[in-house]
């Protein structure tokens, strides 16, 4: 945890959970919320502190949430699925009757822990492949939610314009030693900004629909079978908004179709892995094709690449303000992971062309 170790007992009696403790350990390493998992004589929970200064309206957040859970336990009710409890997150109420509770300081809520389910942090192509049918799988379950349902849990989250309009104030606001020493990154993020701003011109000459995304597609947020490796259920709901459809191919594509890692201070190891991205374009394909329009498909090669600048900029951003977003190691982590993501980038850039084949295949 980011914070002191809280106390568990008193956190889950408003969950209606007053079993012996048996074990609690720390859980993930997501750069936004905490998560532990808590086993009592009974039963196990996954406990989170949701990071209320990032989504600032909890109450939505959760309501969004409890609408995707219970539609999607809805779809899976209808196809005579058997084993509900481990293919849809539960989230339990408190007393009064919300999926979430506030303890004066912070927001916490509670889910069951899935029994022998794993989450992989390492890619393989086999499980790219599972992860592509799951995410598009999970945009298809989604895609009959009627508009104005669920709201934007963080406003404008996937919205390039906005986040090159954070840019821009972090240019006239944040740190002057900063913004001297990444001159060169500047210049290659002003060189591209109106060639990735193409989504939200299309929205508005009516050529691009928005839809329902999960909008942080790692392999980590989806649960495997322990034993059978078959794919449970896409978890990790907060960002689940509308917006375009290119998020959920473009952020799996940066996170795991990378040689290196994220942060990788080695710019060597960093490049784009393309056997990865081919079983998730086949994968994701698959499912996605039915509801995927024409626009949407062409477009798909180019949401790897605006993802990736995406993310380029909102961690450069953030290191020119100080460091106020993402949890940081040391001093100049946003900075490493922002030279590794423009490396990413380059390297996607330069390949668009293949990516376009595995999803035309
Ligand atoms: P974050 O990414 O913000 O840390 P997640 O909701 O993705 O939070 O949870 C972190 C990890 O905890 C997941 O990658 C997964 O391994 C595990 N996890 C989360 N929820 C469950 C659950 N209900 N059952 C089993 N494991 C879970
Ligand atoms: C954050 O929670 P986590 O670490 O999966 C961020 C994503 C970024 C990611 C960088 C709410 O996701 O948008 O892509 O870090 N989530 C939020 O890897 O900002
Ligand atoms: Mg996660």
């Amino acid at each position: 945890m980011t914070q002191t170790q809280p106390n568990v007992v008193k956190l889950l009696k408003p969950f209606g959970i007053d079993e012996t403790i048996v074990s609690i350990k720390n859980f993930g390493n997501g750069h936004i919320n905490d998560t532990l998992k808590v086993e009592t004589v009974n039963n196990c929970y996954i406990l989170q502190r949701i990071n209320h200064l990032i989504f600032t309206d909890v109450d939505k957040l959760q309501h969004n949430i409890e609408i995707v859970t219970s539609h999607i336990r809805q779809k899976l009710e209808e196809t005579g699925e058997k084993d509900i409890m481990r293919k849809v997150l539960i989230f339990l109420p408190t007393n009064q009757g919300k999926t979430y509770y506030f303890d004066g300081e912070n927001y916490w809520r509670v889910c069951y822990f899935i029994d022998n389910s794993c989450s992989y942090d390492e890619i393989t192509p086999s499980l790219s492949y599972e992860a592509g049918k799951a995410f598009g799988k999970f945009q298809k379950l989604l895609s009959d939610i009627p508009d104005g349902t669920l709201t934007e849990t963080i406003p404008n989250f996937h919205n390039m314009e906005f986040r090159l309009k954070q840019f821009y104030e972090a240019l006239q606001n944040g740190q002057p030693n900063r913004i001297e020493e990444v001159k060169d990154l500047i210049d290659a993020i002003e060189q591209r900004a109106s060639h990735y701003c193409l989504q939200e011109k299309l929205y508005r000459e009516g050529k691009l629909i928005k839809r329902i995304n999960h909008c942080d597609t790692k392999v980590n947020n989806i649960l495997f079978d322990s034993q059978t490796n078959e794919v449970l259920c896409v978890i990790d709901l907060d960002t689940v908004m509308p917006g375009f459809v290119l998020s959920d191919f473009g952020d799996f594509i940066r996170t795991a179709g990378n040689t290196g890692a994220e942060d990788d201070p080695n710019l060597d190891r960093v490049g784009i892995n393309l056997n990865i991205v081919k079983a998730y374009a086949k994968g994701y394909m698959e499912e996605a094709h039915s509801f995927l329009t024409d626009t949407e498909r062409d477009l798909l090669p180019y949401g790897a690449a605006l993802l990736t600048y995406m993310q380029t900029v909102r961690f450069l951003t953030d290191y020119l303000n100080g460091d106020t977003y993402y949890k940081i190691q040391y001093p100049t982590h946003n900075l490493v992971r922002t030279k590794a993501q423009f490396k990413l980038l380059q390297s996607i850039e330069t390949h668009l062309e293949d990516i376009a084949s595995f999803i035309n295949a």
